[in-house]
């Protein structure tokens, strides 16, 4: 492939065509009432702007809603802000048609028909929070605290997690750790002693040449990423693209290695073998900063490139001619760790290869490759209580595991699954969506019956909500205040959510609902201000900032530093925080655990004839499920097709535009869906966007629209060391739907 031209202003484009709301004028609920005419939704000199943050993914970029007579006509990026630069993603841009949602969760519900229904009755807070709060403690009194478990997604999570906390319960989980990225960190832990985080520390904008490996990066759209990205492409930067589909990074690429997948680590082990036997890595560097180096060399000698080509299909002069590349840019050069990598099960070690390829490469602390972050000073409110002990948590048996550094949201249904080691009887669910979340869904369902009590808490009649006996109507980000964000960055800020319009109907934030429960639960002390405001006030006073500062942070969303140290002097010492104090390039802990030292690769089940792999990713205007009922961004991106080579079609009798159910291996299936016939996915892989194929009756834009892959993903594969979910270990064949 050669490189193609691609500006920031092109990769970007679709930003405008969404921005502004300017599509939203036929989709206001009526309650709402906005000038029909289109234009005047685009943003006007004249409009009121108020800073907040953005919370339509979870990079949170900085947005500034334009207002006119008390209604969000735009959003638009904050220059302020060091994550939006002044853009938005096209789902930043469109997050007024999540406000302005007619299908939004507006009052409490207590549940009237079975579990599963969604049947309820609308209640006041007063009584459902009476209720919730009174089942709560029930169960806390009855089973032990430790009994409540949450599954939470979102900035408003971490103030259940301090409900449960203060409760005793240690059972919080993410799902974006064992779900997404948890095997990332591990990897990078075990290697370098620290994992990325989010944003991660890539200086993507100033790399020379750059490895993705199922990074879809620019449909899976991070704002600043994906402007880092067009720079690094705008400059000349060698982009290699790993992936079995040809996405549009791929598209930009000069090397697009159309990879079988499942088969990554050989190839990465495959780079590594030959970066050695050609005496082409950084030596310098690792002299000085790295153990393991020899153990390393032997251990990957078997990947010879006629080896990785076996299993990969990557011909060796294309294996070599990349790895040269990434060589001869070094240390400038950078192989992406990727983010959402719960794969095949043998995750958390794909990563840690990924991590010694970036450790040869010499690039930590280096221009173009893996920054030194800081992050601005914030501490806790004043005077909060210290939390109770707690049990374990109840994701997994001792000694199972040993390297998850986060509670695992499926070892939580499993422990409600089978009551070991301890009973779960409720679950608090805030801001993520279960059953189209965690790999087989019939087991959450299961879980969900043998629960006594489950708490939903959202935005919108999602999936889950339909399982849930009562229902806390959140108010959206851009109505609501959070607690504030101090991330690691290479700029480091702080910045500030706060409410830009009123909350429509009886929605609440979840600041105030976890207050109220706590005090009905005795629980107060660990919400000791009175609003969301003192909270934010306090904490920053206690964290020395003068007034100026603060006044700063509330009128322009964010308040940053100047870029500090972000990359090492030449010859400085690093304190890699492993065992050694040095990068590992041979794990002692992961040997004394029982582990693979040196990443092994071991080939995973194939598909059979007739099936395809189903891959899944995203689309520039989605995230996940919860932006598929919006109507701003549905314009754009109305309903997700599955991928097919033409080849494989025309063996199956079918063609472009067909309705197709997608079947698996154990008889589970999708709803109907369409079909893309496309030569830019291998003959053997069927990809999807993941997130559309509802089922909430309520959800009236998204329900039944396009197909669902957590559907067809029954089968997972546990990373052993650190417990995540391999989804792409799913075989589907195509039926025909006649319509
Ligand atoms: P979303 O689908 O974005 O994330 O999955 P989830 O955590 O479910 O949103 C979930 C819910 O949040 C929706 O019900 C939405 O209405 C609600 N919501 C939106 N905004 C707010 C808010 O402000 N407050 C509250 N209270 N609720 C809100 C993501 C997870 O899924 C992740 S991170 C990954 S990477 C995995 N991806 C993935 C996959 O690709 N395929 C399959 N099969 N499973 C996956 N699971 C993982
Ligand atoms: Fe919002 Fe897009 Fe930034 Fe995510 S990347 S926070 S959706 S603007």
């Amino acid at each position: 492939m050669s490189l193609q031209n691609l500006t920031r202003r092109k990769f970007l484009a679709i930003g405008s065509v969404a921005a502004g709301g300017a599509a939203l004028a036929g989709y206001l609920p009526g309650r709402i009432s906005l000038n029909p005419d289109r234009q005047a939704h685009w943003p006007q000199p004249t409009d009121r702007m108020v800073s907040t943050v953005c919370e339509m993914c979870f990079w949170r970029c900085g947005v500034q809603a334009h207002l006119r007579d008390g209604q969000v006509t735009a959003l638009t990026g904050n220059p302020a802000h060091p994550l939006s630069r002044g853009r938005l993603c096209p789902r930043g841009a469109g997050g007024i048609g999540n406000l302005y949602d007619p299908d939004r969760l507006v009052k409490p519900l207590i549940r009237e028909g079975e579990r599963g229904d969604e049947r309820f009755r609308e209640a006041e807070w007063d009584e459902a929070l009476d209720l919730v709060a009174d089942r709560l403690q029930g169960i806390a009194d009855q089973y032990g605290p430790e009994s409540l478990a949450m599954f939470y997604h979102g900035a408003g999570g971490g103030f259940f997690k301090t409900l449960l906390k203060a409760l005793g319960s240690p059972n919080s989980a993410a799902p974006s750790y064992a779900q997404c990225r948890g095997p990332r960190e591990v990897g990078f832990e075990l290697t370098f002693g620290e994992g990325l985080g989010s944003p991660e520390p890539l200086d993507l904008a100033h790399t020379h040449a750059l490895a993705l490996i199922g990074s879809h990066l620019g449909e899976n759209m991070h704002n600043t990423q994906v402007q880092d990205f067009a720079d690094a492409v705008d400059s000349g930067c060698h982009l290699i693209v790993v992936d079995p589909r040809f996405s549009v990074a791929a598209g930009k690429a000069e090397h697009w290695l159309a990879i079988r997948p499942g088969t990554d680590l050989a190839l990465i082990l495959g780079w590594i073998h030959l970066i050695l036997a050609e005496g082409w890595e950084q030596k310098a560097f690792l002299a000085q900063n790295a153990v393991g180096l020899e153990a390393l060399r032997k251990a990957v000698a078997k990947y010879t490139p006629e080896a990785v080509f076996l299993e990969t299909g990557i011909r060796s002069g294309q294996l070599r001619e990349t790895a040269r590349l990434l060589a001869k840019a070094a240390p400038h050069a950078l192989v992406h760790p990727g983010r959402h990598v719960t794969w095949y099960g043998d995750d958390a070690q794909r990563s840690r290869a990924i991590a010694i390829l970036n450790a040869l490469l010499g690039n930590w602390g280096q221009s173009g490759g893996i920054y030194l972050p800081g992050q601005m000073e914030l501490k806790a409110f004043p005077g909060l209580p210290t939390f109770p002990k707690s049990k374990n948590p109840a994701d997994r048996k001792a000694g199972q595991y040993p390297f998850a550094g986060s509670v695992l949201a499926n070892g939580l249904r499993e422990a409600t699954l089978s009551g070991e080691p301890y009973p779960i009887k409720a679950w608090l669910v805030y801001g993520t969506n279960l059953p189209m979340v965690l790999p087989n869904p019939k087991q959450t369902e299961e879980a969900i019956h043998n629960l006594d009590f489950l708490v939903a808490i959202d935005t919108m009649p999602a999936e889950i909500t339909g399982w849930a006996d009562v229902v806390l109507p959140e108010c959206t980000y851009l109505e609501r205040h959070d607690d504030l964000f101090a991330p690691f960055y290479r700029q480091p800020f702080l910045a500030l959510r706060q409410p830009v319009v009123d909350p429509i109907g009886d929605s609440k934030p979840a600041w105030w609902m976890a207050k109220q429960l706590a005090e009905r639960m005795g629980l107060g002390a660990w919400f000791p201000w009175q609003d969301a405001e003192e909270l934010i006030e306090g904490r920053l006073r206690a964290s020395g900032y003068q007034d100026d500062q603060i006044d700063t942070l509330f009128q322009k969303g964010a308040l940053s530093e100047q870029e500090t140290a972000i990359y090492l002097q030449d010859g400085e010492d690093y304190p890699f925080a492993t065992p050694s104090g040095k990068i590992e390039l041979y794990s002692q802990q992961l040997a004394d655990a029982g582990f693979d030292p040196v990443p092994v690769y071991r080939r995973p089940e194939m598909p059979g004839q007739g099936q395809f792999r189903l891959l899944t990713g995203r689309a520039p205007v989605h995230t996940f499920g919860r932006t598929t009922n919006n109507a701003v961004l549905l314009e754009h991106y109305p309903e997700n097709e599955v991928w097919v080579n033409p080849a494989a079609l025309r063996n199956l009798g079918l063609v472009n535009g067909d309705r197709v159910l997608l079947k698996n291996q154990d008889g589970a299936q999708t709803g109907p869906i369409r079909v893309r016939a496309t030569q830019r996915i291998r003959p053997d892989s069927a990809f999807m966007v993941h997130g559309f194929g509802h089922k909430a009756r309520k959800l009236r834009r998204a329900v039944s629209v396009g197909g669902d892959d957590n559907e067809v993903t029954t089968r997972f594969q546990v990373d052993p060391l650190m417990g995540g979910t391999g989804m792409n270990v799913n075989f589907v064949t195509l039926e025909k739907v006649e319509v």
